[in-house]
């Protein structure tokens, strides 16, 4: 699930609660291939786990409450199951009504919020190893107040549906597949003049949308000599557009098309996976993963004029303006659809020391891909200054874990393309609690830096194309 806005405040976990999940697993830096490319930092599973109902067992039941006094907040749930050694029906329903909260200095944070949470779960456990499992939540947030920004949300809504399959006896190949396939749906609204007080000149509305369909299947494969491959392929597609709407501050609902933020954007990956886990000798064991992914993007309407006029005036004004007329004029191109071929993969060696401790050594290489906000946002307006327009083309790999202000220009106001990937190597040792007592992390030094020959040779000629501010 991807969240439904460009500025990034619905992350995937605003859109459940805390009582939705069962357990929380973090895998920490490149150790797996099997949840995705990218994520050199870590992984971090959120699950849902109904154990199974034993003989005689027909309802299992909890409920949960709080009080927050700070910021005035109730929360109250429950979680309720029905069900035999057949199978099982378990609903979890969560509500939050907070207020906003008071800082140190007694001044009021605007942090309000109302969120209802529902799921259902139906569990088919025809024999003692399989499940089929059948999920639906519901989520709806209202009057979410943000500090800081220039808009509120009145609404953000999410509905996820997922069905999987499992069978926890992996002795034939067939025997060990887990087919899982979800699909999810986001409406997200912002807006400067309901859950506010409008105090801006012009009233705005941006309603924008998040929609992502997917499944994949996974086998894990018990071979001779101790060794367990798991292999598999995930398939996932996202679709997100997004519009804002400007309006006279006189009342009513903004009408007026003023930019296209995400315009209509797909954004579709293939993954192939093989990881294998096998011992060498009694102390030492290794493990190693490959990904390949296959990305395919495009924007349905970059071509779209928004209907705010850049120039007004009479003919040959009025001029309108597209998001592809946007990435033209930042970037020099309209070419919006792009693929790539990306590649990640990593190896463990594992040693077991004296004095039930272990020491090991990871070297990974992961790619994330540009998401739907650094590929094609296209946020115009009057000031040059006040736009945000992305434009990530053809192979470009991005290094997430040291931030930047964001779009990153170069000198001549063209963004960097060509990022390096992330190469790295871990050393860990950890006792037998699995306590880390201790990483020496190596990395290239230029990391984060971009080091695309064409693009340092641009940044040395200043050029800012017409109507943007001059750039740092
Ligand atoms: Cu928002």
């Amino acid at each position: 699930m991807f969240g439904g806005y460009q500025n990034r405040m619905d992350l995937p976990t605003t859109y459940s609660s805390m009582n939705a999940y069962d357990s929380i697993t973090v895998i920490k830096g490149s150790h797996t291939v099997i949840y995705g490319g990218g994520g050199p930092g870590g992984t971090v599973l959120f699950e849902r786990i109904t154990p199974r109902f034993y003989p005689g067992e027909q309802y299992r039941a909890s409920a949960s409450t709080g009080y927050t006094s700070n910021s005035d907040t109730w929360q109250i749930g429950a979680d309720a199951a029905i069900g035999n050694s057949n199978g099982y029906r378990r609903t979890i329903v969560d509500y939050i009504d907070a207020n906003n909260y008071e800082d140190g200095a007694g001044d009021t944070v605007r942090s309000a919020y109302t969120n209802k949470d529902g799921i259902i779960l139906l569990g088919y456990t025809s024999t003692a190893d399989t499940l089929l499992e059948l999920f639906y939540e519901a989520n709806r947030d209202d009057d979410v107040l943000f500090a800081g920004a220039g808009m509120d949300s009145p609404s953000s809504d999410n509905d996820t549906t997922r069905l999987k399959f499992e069978t926890g006896s992996p002795e034939g190949v067939l025997d060990a597949m887990k087919p899982e396939l979800y699909y999810s749906e986001i409406d997200h609204l912002m807006d400067n003049y309901s859950p506010r007080t409008l105090s801006a000149p012009m009233e705005m509305r941006a309603p924008s949308s998040s929609d992502t369909g997917g499944g994949r299947v996974i086998d894990e494969i018990n071979a001779s000599n101790g060794r367990v491959w798991t292999v598999g392929t995930d398939y996932m597609k996202n679709n997100r557009d997004a519009k804002r709407y400007a309006g006279p501050g006189t009342g009513g609902t903004p009408t007026t098309l003023q930019s296209i933020l995400w315009p209509d954007v797909d954004l579709a990956q293939t993954g192939l996976f093989a990881e294998l886990t096998r011992p060498l000798t009694d102390r030492d064991s290794l493990t190693a993963g490959v990904r390949y992914d296959y990305v395919d993007t495009s924007a349905g309407r970059a071509d779209e004029d928004a209907l705010v006029a850049v120039m007004p005036g009479p003919p040959p004004m009025p001029v309108f303006r597209s998001p592809e007329d946007l990435y033209q004029l930042y970037y020099g191109t309209r070419d919006d659809d792009h693929t790539e071929n990306n590649i990640g993969g990593f190896v463990t060696l594992r040693h077991v020391l004296e004095s039930n401790s272990a020491v090991y050594a990871t070297l990974s290489r992961s790619v994330r891909t540009a998401d739907a906000t650094e590929r094609y946002i296209a946020s115009d307006n009057g000031m040059g200054s006040m736009r945000w327009i992305g434009l990530l083309q053809r192979r470009q790999r991005l290094y997430p874990a040291r931030p930047r202000p964001w779009p990153e220009r170069h000198p001549a106001g063209r963004q960097c393309h060509h990022l390096p990937q992330r190469r790295c190597a871990t050393l860990r040792i950890r006792d037998g609690g699995r306590h880390s007592l201790g990483q020496l992390l190596v990395e290239p030094r230029h990391a984060g830096v971009c080091a695309c020959p064409q693009q340092r040779r641009q940044s040395h000629r200043p050029r800012s194309p017409p109507g943007q501010q001059p750039l740092p």
